[in-house]
């Protein structure tokens, strides 16, 4: 029997058989885990639901994270076919593309770091305000994906790194509130994987070559490796566990000197 046999989990994130939110999908269905889905608008849709059969699921819900209205409709949806809720997966994050490359100082605006703090920090508030009255009585679990460059300065990062602060914040200060409550907060600080939302950045494969070369392990990381530690982290393996943020990075984050490339 799976670590998480008779748990209930809500993914949002996924867009694509390459999204982490899908990887963490598959290893919780693999670990026994009923499954429901979140998606961000209908252009997504038949994607999602495709995907969601495939794991045994045709709970999908339309949810756009940056509407307190969208999120609530989804949630009073979800409740009519779940009584209650065990674990919530946010892997949602959005800064506009053009304030993800360039000069810090010259690329960024006031528009475009309320949308990246809205869409990919405070969501995580907001969705964790919905789910918490489905986990009552339960030990719940609340997770997040998060990356290194919300405290070093990664070229292009930009904007978005000083919103993974923020959600990071929003980690420790989510599992202070909920904690008494049995509800553990925790993320995951993921190394560059090739999605969706990485295809969009420019000269992402130097980001992956750098990682693949620094890494103590010598590799980047799979969907299954971040996938693999997310299901601990919402099992009961982990009941010690909150507020903390765990490296899913082949190593990458403690090393000090790094090999620059043949470029
Ligand atoms: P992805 O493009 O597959 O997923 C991003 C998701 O965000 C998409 O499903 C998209 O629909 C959703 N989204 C964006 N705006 C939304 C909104 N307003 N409402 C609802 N959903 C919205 O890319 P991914 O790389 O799997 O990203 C998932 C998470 O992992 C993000 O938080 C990202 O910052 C984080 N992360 C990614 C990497 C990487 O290298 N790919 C590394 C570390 C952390
Ligand atoms: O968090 C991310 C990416 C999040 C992201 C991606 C996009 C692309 C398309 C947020 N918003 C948008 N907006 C778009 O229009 N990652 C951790 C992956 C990533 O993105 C980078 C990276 C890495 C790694 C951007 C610059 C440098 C490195």
């Amino acid at each position: 029997m799976g670590f998480l046999a008779g748990k209930r989990a809500l993914v949002s994130g996924v867009a694509s058989q390459r999204s982490i939110a899908w990887g963490i999908a598959r290893a919780m269905h693999r670990e026994g885990a009923e499954l429901a889905f979140l998606f961000q608008n209908q252009r997504l849709e038949a994607r999602v639901r495709s995907l969601a059969a495939s794991l045994d699921s045709d709970l999908c819900y339309e949810c756009d994270v940056a509407s307190d209205e969208s999120l609530e409709a989804a949630f009073s949806s979800l409740a009519q076919s779940w009584n209650g809720l065990d674990i919530c997966v946010h892997a949602v994050a959005f800064a506009p593309r053009e304030e993800l490359r360039g000069d810090f100082v010259e690329a960024t605006t006031r528009e475009g770091f309320r949308l990246a703090h809205d869409v990919s920090a405070y969501s995580f508030t907001a969705m964790a305000k919905c789910a918490r009255p489905m986990m009552q009585g339960r030990p719940g679990a609340l997770l997040t994906l998060t990356y290194l460059g919300s405290s070093r300065v990664v070229p292009n990062y930009n904007v978005m790194g000083l919103a993974k602060a923020s959600l990071e914040a929003n980690v420790r200060y989510l599992a202070g509130a909920l904690g008494r409550q049995g509800v553990r907060v925790n993320a995951i600080s993921a190394g560059p994987i090739k999605t969706l939302a990485a295809a969009g950045i420019t000269d992402f494969r130097r980001f992956l070559e750098h990682a693949e070369r620094n890494a103590p392990l010598g590799r980047n990381v799979s969907l299954d490796d971040v996938g693999n530690a997310a299901a601990f982290l919402c099992s009961d393996l982990a009941s010690g566990i909150t507020g903390e943020i765990l490296h899913v990075d082949a190593g990458y984050n403690i090393m000090g000197m790094v090999e620059s490339g043949p470029d």
